[in-house]
């Protein structure tokens, strides 16, 4: 179905706190390694952050701070398109379509909305609700057939796929890819380092939860050093952490920093106490985020830049997201001038 279109990546990150751990393993570091692969279209989804309430100016240096963190892992910005979603409005305008063809049932069964809403559903925003008929508007835009995500965003992807397919039945069009997720290796659901049954993000309640892109080396070290765990040492074999669901996390932490396989830091450290292993994860998580952190940071100095690179990076997105919208709004039907 995806054959008759060009390869094409597409995939964001919300500037609605400091990037983490979990976006830098489960999404960023994926990005880099896809980039020369085909071509590659990076955003900063900053209409996506909105959906709850972010203060104006921390919204403008946590967008910054995305970008930042996109370069300095590795994303060149004249081999990927960088750029922030709300400097290309047709991400808006598909998005509207989409609302139109999503429908409210599918919406329901999103659970990511009903974990962000709470019992509080009545009173969070309408664009929250929407939010899934606005992504699958940033991967179809580009016709996008690859979109790396972590775990956490495989529904969405899902969702992406019916609108696609609904969209092309109803028109009678076979214009929009049935878009594949792209979720692998050892780390596409980083936990919270205070409770392995929860994912890390950018907005947990607290700072211990949740290692940053810009902790310093004594900050990442105090977290892991607290990080939740069981009484147990490691196990022998990697099946031993079964059920073991912080431990596991710390394991696969390790694995995903060091490009190896779980079971390989199994090997390495047998039977280890946690005085052993989690100041190893300190040391490793160090040495793979000091040198991107010290980049971010460089680049944060010079917010003009950013800006410039955003901007360079918007115009090539609009020249291929605005004849695929214009096309769209004609096989809706609707007139164009
Ligand atoms: N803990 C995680 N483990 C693996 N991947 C993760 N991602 C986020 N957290 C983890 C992946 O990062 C990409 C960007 O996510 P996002 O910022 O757009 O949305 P999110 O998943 O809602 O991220 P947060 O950090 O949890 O933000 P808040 O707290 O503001 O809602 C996605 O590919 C996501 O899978």
């Amino acid at each position: 179905m995806t054959s008759q279109f060009t390869p094409r990546v597409f995939s964001g990150i919300k500037p609605s706190g400091g990037l983490t751990l979990g976006n830098y393993l489960g999404a960023i570091k994926r990005f880099v390694g896809m980039q020369g692969q085909m071509e590659t279209v990076y955003c900063v989804v900053d209409m996506h952050a909105i959906t709850v309430w972010q203060d104006p100016a921390e919204l403008k240096t946590a967008t910054r701070e995305v970008a930042a963190g996109y370069i300095a892992a590795g994303l060149d910005p004249t081999k990927s398109i960088l750029f922030n979603q709300s400097q290309v409005s047709a991400h808006a305008e598909l998005g509207w379509i989409f609302n139109c063809v999503a429908r409210v049932g599918w919406m329901n069964r999103m659970t990511q909305f009903k974990d962000k809403a709470g019992s509080n559903a009545e009173k969070v925003s309408l664009g929250l609700y929407a939010y899934p008929s606005l992504m699958a508007a940033d991967i179809l835009l580009y016709h996008a057939t690859h979109v790396p995500v972590g775990e956490d965003q495989k529904q969405h992807v899902e969702l992406t796929r019916d609108i696609a397919a609904k969209f092309n039945h109803d028109f009678k069009a076979d214009f929009f890819p049935i878009t594949d997720p792209v979720i692998d290796g050892p780390a596409t659901r980083v936990m919270n380092l205070r409770d392995g049954t929860k994912k890390m993000s950018k907005s947990g309640e607290s700072d211990m939860e949740r290692i940053n892109m810009l902790d310093d080396a004594d900050k990442i070290a105090k977290k892991f050093k607290k990080a939740k765990t069981d009484p147990e040492p490691l196990p022998e074999t990697y099946e031993g952490l079964k059920d073991r669901p912080e431990a596991r996390n710390l394991v696969e932490i390790y694995a995903a920093l060091n490009d190896m396989t779980p079971e390989a830091v199994i090997a390495e450290y047998p039977g280890a106490g946690w005085g052993t292993f989690k100041p190893a994860l300190a040391d490793l998580a160090v040495a793979k985020l000091a040198p991107m952190s010290d980049e971010m940071r460089r680049l944060m100095d010079d917010p003009a830049e950013i800006d410039r690179t955003l901007m360079a990076g918007a115009d090539r997105a609009r020249a291929i997201a605005q004849p695929i919208l214009e096309k769209t709004y004609d096989i809706v039907g609707l007139l164009r001038g």
